[in-house]
């Protein structure tokens, strides 16, 4: 099956001339598609993953269309389905793998690690925003395609089936990981239970915050969410860790010196001063203080989630090299040392900002 014959099941402007693969993430295959009238983003979706993918495109569809109502006609540094010319949201080709189509956003950029402090500050903003347009989003719920996906203490669950897998005796290598993730696991449920409690609403979030998760437009300071997969139900707090995690580590989550790994204060202040910017309208009081909880739970659920596809052997997050996952979790163990560390500090600072 190749690209050309894909990108003509979809209502793409314009002759196939070349494609080229855009690393980004560790789940869906993507691809830069240029033909003579426009360039897209083409992506082969993780079906594995994603087993619904039908609902996995309506809600795609559903949340561009209202963020694409609610910002200016005029702005087009937003995410736009390109519809298929059968299933309207996505192409299922005869091998049956399952395609989808954006527009490709010219003039933007990623980045793997900040490079400023406005950055972080846009970082906070962005997600705040993404969140805020996202209220209003007409009935029904989206779907849950990935149900509990930031369900803390079934993720422990999985992680001790996973040391009982022990894939390969690996539990030889990673010992000190998983007696040290091992030993937090009781203070990991905090999030989980306060939503229990109805103390904290689920509201519609992305839940994949990541900073590689932001375009940042290289002529202007706009930005634009992608990797919308994971918007669904959940807790606003997931969404700041998320962005915490990746955003304020000082190291990239591909990083194989841990001794860079920690949590950058210097770019946490703007973080936490953007994302109170946009989010003070509509956050409750409960909420603002469960968000370094989020830092904290969310670094501890990817510590245990790479650590847990190392001992399954790989079976989940791509890989590069035999340890990446396991090297994966030592960047994550060093960053969540660092925040328990700065926690208190990070915290005050972060109720100054609604005052
Ligand atoms: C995955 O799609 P991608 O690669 O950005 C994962 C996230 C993890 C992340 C780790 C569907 O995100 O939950 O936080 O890797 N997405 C899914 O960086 O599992
Ligand atoms: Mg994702």
């Amino acid at each position: 099956m190749t690209l050309s014959t894909i990108i003509n099941s979809f209502e793409v402007e314009g002759n196939y001339i070349s494609s080229e693969t855009i690393v980004s993430g560790y789940i869906n295959t993507t691809y830069k598609i240029t033909t003579s009238k426009s360039s897209y983003i083409l992506q082969k979706i993780n079906h594995a993953i994603f087993k619904n993918v039908e609902e996995l495109s309506q809600n795609i569809i559903r949340i561009t269309e209202h963020i694409t109502k609610k910002v200016s006609d005029k702005n087009e540094f937003v995410l736009k389905v390109i519809p298929s010319k059968s299933n309207n949201g996505f192409h299922k080709d005869s091998e049956g793998s399952y395609w989808r189509m954006f527009n490709y956003l010219e003039n933007s950029t990623t980045f793997e690690v900040l490079e400023s402090k406005e950055q972080a500050f846009s970082l906070g903003s962005a997600f705040a925003n993404y969140q805020k347009l996202l209220i209003d989003l007409p009935e029904p719920n989206l779907f849950e395609v990935l149900p509990d996906f930031h369900n803390t203490p079934l993720r422990i669950e999985h992680f001790k089936n996973a040391i009982a897998v022990n894939f390969e005796n690996r539990k030889e290598n990673a010992q000190e990981e998983i007696d040290y993730l091992l030993n937090l696991t009781s203070e990991m449920g905090e999030v989980v239970a306060l939503g229990n409690k109805g103390k904290i609403p689920l509201r519609s979030i992305h839940q994949d915050a990541k900073l590689s998760n932001i375009l940042f437009n290289t002529i202007n300071d706009d930005f634009c969410i992608i990797d919308l997969d994971t918007t669904m139900p959940g807790y606003l707090c997931y969404d700041f860790g998320d962005a915490v995690r990746t955003g304020m580590n000082t190291a990239g989550e591909e990083e194989k010196d841990v001794s860079k790994a920690s949590l950058n204060m210097d770019l946490f202040k703007p973080f936490a001063e953007g994302y109170a910017k946009s989010s003070r309208d509509f956050i409750t009081k409960e909420e603002i203080k469960t968000l370094v909880l989020g830092a904290k739970t969310i670094t501890y659920e990817q510590a245990i989630r790479f650590l847990a596809d190392y001992l399954n052997g790989d079976i989940y997050y791509q890989t590069s090299y035999p340890e990446n996952n396991l090297v994966r979790t030592k960047i994550q163990i060093a960053l969540l040392k660092d925040i328990i560390e700065k926690y208190d500090e990070m915290v005050e600072y972060v109720l100054t900002q609604y005052k």
